[in-house]
C-alpha cells in the first residue's frame, strides 16, 4: 500500500524548525545487487557531505561537441519559443533549457553513460528513470543567481516526489572557476529537512525557475548549516562532473566574469520514488519538469561507441 502521507510539510504559513532526514542516503547498504564502482571511501563521503566532485571525469575533448551543440540551440527559433527554455529576466539571454534529453541524443546517450549510471543506481539502490534535465546557461557578464534551496524541497512540493532518493548529475560544458559563478553547496546539509515559508501559486515555476522566490530556506538554518559544514564550490575544467544528493543546499552567485558558465544537469530518480500529487495541492507541473510517463528503468549504453554519423 503506497504512502501518501505528506512526511515533509513544507511551503508554511509559518517558519517551523528543520529535522533530520527520514530517508538513507546511499540506498544500497547490505544490498550486493546494487553494488558499482565506488568504493567505501567515496560512499562514505557522499554520505557525510552530499556530493561528489570528479575534476577531469571526461576529457575537454569529450564534451566540447554537447557545447558546440547548445549554441546551435540558441538558433532554433522554435525551440527557444517553447516553455521548456527560460530566458534570464534581466538580460534576455537564455538561462535554462529543460528536457535536454528529449532534445538531443547526445545528452540523452550521456544519462545512460555506465560510469554515471554505475554509480548513481548504487546510490539508489534500484534501476532509475530521469526526473528531470536541463541546461543552466550562465553567459559572461550576464548570467544571473540562484538562491539558496534543496531541489528536494521544490520535487517534494510541487512535483509530488515522496522520498530523498534521487541524485543530480552536472556534467561543465565550460570551466568553472571562482570567477563566473560555479554552484556553491553546504556539506552535510541533505541530513536535515528545512521546511520553508510561503504559498505556492499553480504555475509557480513560470517564475522560480527565472527567479526562486519560494522554497528558499530562512537565514537562521541556512547559517547553522553553514556554520557547521561550511561552504564549498567545486571548481575545474570542462568535463568536471558533480553527483549531489537531492536534498543538499545548494546556490551560486551572478556570473560577472567575461567568461560563460554552462552546466549540464541530469537527475536520477529511483523507480520506487515516482511522483505521486505534489504535496502542495496545485495541479502537477509539466512533464520537462517532473517526468510522469517515461518510466522504464534506463538502460546502459556504451559512449565508446562512435556516434552513428547520419549522412543526409
Ligand atoms: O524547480 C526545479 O525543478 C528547478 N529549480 C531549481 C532552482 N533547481 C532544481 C530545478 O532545476
Ligand atoms: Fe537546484
Amino acid at each position: 500500500m503506497t504512502d501518501h502521507r505528506d512526511l515533509f510539510p513544507t511551503r508554511l504559513e509559518s517558519e517551523r524548525d528543520m529535522f533530520p532526514r527520514l530517508d538513507p542516503v546511499v540506498h544500497s547498504r547490505n544490498q550486493d545487487r546494487w553494488d558499482g564502482p565506488l568504493g567505501e571511501e567515496a560512499l562514505s563521503r557522499y554520505e557525510r557531505d552530499g556530493f561528489l566532485w570528479f575534476e577531469g571525469f571526461f576529457s575537454r575533448e569529450r564534451v566540447a561537441p554537447f557545447f558546440d551543440e547548445l549554441r546551435g540551440m540558441a538558433l532554433d527559433r522554435a525551440l527557444m519559443d517553447s516553455d521548456q527554455v527560460i530566458v534570464d529576466p534581466d538580460s534576455g539571454e537564455l538561462r535554462s533549457v529543460f528536457a535536454m534529453h528529449h532534445v538531443s541524443e547526445r545528452f540523452d546517450k550521456l544519462t545512460r553513460d555506465p560510469r554515471i549510471l554505475g554509480m548513481v543506481r548504487q546510490l539508489l539502490g534500484s534501476d532509475v528513470y530521469i526526473h528531470q534535465s536541463r541546461i543552466n546557461d550562465k553567459y559572461g557578464f550576464k548570467g544571473g543567481g540562484f538562491n539558496w534551496h534543496s531541489d528536494f524541497e521544490t520535487w517534494h512540493a510541487e512535483d509530488g516526489m515522496p522520498r530523498m532518493r534521487a541524485v543530480s548529475a552536472s556534467l561543465m560544458l565550460t570551466d568553472n572557476n571562482e570567477f563566473n559563478g560555479p554552484l556553491m553547496l553546504i556539506p552535510g546539509s541533505h541530513h536535515y529537512f528545512v521546511p520553508t515559508v510561503g504559498h505556492t501559486p499553480e504555475d509557480n515555476w513560470k517564475a522560480s525557475l527565472k527567479s526562486q522566490r519560494l522554497g528558499v530556506p530562512e537565514k537562521n538554518p541556512l547559517q547553522r548549516l553553514a556554520n557547521q559544514g561550511g561552504i564549498r564550490a567545486p571548481k575545474g575544467p570542462p568535463g568536471s562532473l558533480l553527483l549531489f544528493e537531492c536534498n543538499t543546499l545548494h546556490a551560486s552567485n551572478r556570473n560577472l566574469s567575461p567568461w560563460p558558465r554552462s552546466n549540464l544537469f541530469f537527475v536520477y530518480n529511483s523507480v520506487d520514488n515516482l511522483l505521486a500529487e505534489p504535496f502542495c495541492g496545485n495541479a502537477p507541473r509539466p512533464n520537462f519538469l517532473g517526468e510522469r510517463e517515461k518510466l522504464e528503468p534506463l538502460a546502459m549504453y556504451d559512449n565508446f561507441a562512435p556516434f552513428q554519423v547520419v549522412t543526409a
